[in-house]
């Protein structure tokens, strides 16, 4: 626990989402008890830390619950300020734009991401692969904008917008295997393909990025679980 704090990660593998904050945990050097929750059979832990959305993850510090993976991450910079990597900038007007692009991440690579491999229809997987490529272009942008020809989106160290789009770095690479298309790619965003390279190589990446090929398996399965869901119907 960290110095007298009991922080307490309700998660489930392999939720890039859960990944967030156990990067975020891990940057800031934080001890944590992670207790692995079963969606299809919600916990009255789960329920009762999260009646709104009922989702994981949840972090539980001194038995008050955070919800929400980019809020609970901010949280996290903004309870511990002073251990590990400083994932927030100190400047109002940098912190805003860490922030926004934190929120970018959210509203329009994950948004655009989801139906890549849940559309329903061949035509909603290639909707959602072409916004998708959009947000990565604009993020490529953000990237060689925010970083002033540093390594990550905060400079020379990560700071929330890396968490963000690093927690979702093997969901990304499953979803180029599945979908057989590069999303990072080289040619077209080379800063962002060097940067994913980079931020996987980190200690506190390489200790919680789930394996590619264990959320191919994951991903292949529940995919085949909708489909005979919605031929049942
Ligand atoms: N916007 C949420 C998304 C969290 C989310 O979608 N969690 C999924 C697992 S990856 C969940 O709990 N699903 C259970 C449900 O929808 O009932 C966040 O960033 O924390």
């Amino acid at each position: 626990m960290a110095g007298g704090d009991e922080l307490v990660l309700l998660g489930t593998w392999p939720s890039p989402f859960v990944t967030r904050v156990e990067l975020a945990l891990g940057l800031k050097g934080l001890s944590y008890e992670y207790v692995s929750q079963d969606l299809r059979n919600k916990s009255e832990l789960l329920l009762s830390a999260n009646p709104v959305h009922k989702k994981i993850p949840v972090l539980i510090h001194n038995g008050r619950p955070v919800c929400e993976s980019s809020v609970i991450v901010q949280y996290i910079e903004e309870a511990f300020p002073g251990d590990g990597a400083a994932l927030l900038p100190a400047d109002p007007h940098d912190r805003a734009v860490a922030r926004f692009w934190a929120a970018y991440v959210d509203d329009k690579f994950v948004t655009a991401w989801v139906p890549t491999f849940r559309g329903k229809t061949e035509e909603e997987k290639a909707e959602g692969m072409k916004q998708l490529m959009a947000a990565v272009e604009t993020l490529e942008g953000a990237l060689n904008d925010i970083s002033k020809g540093k390594p990550f989106f905060g400079g020379d160290t990560v700071d929330v917008v890396d968490v963000a789009l690093g927690g979702m770095i093997s969901w990304v690479k499953a979803t180029e295997v599945l979908a057989g298309s590069k999303i990072f790619d080289a040619e077209k965003t080379p800063l962002l393909a060097a940067w994913v390279e980079r931020f996987a190589e980190l200690d506190a990446a390489k200790k919680v990025l789930p394996d590619v090929d264990g959320v191919v398996e994951f991903a292949k399965k529940r995919i085949a679980e909708a489909a005979a869901a919605a031929s049942a119907n």
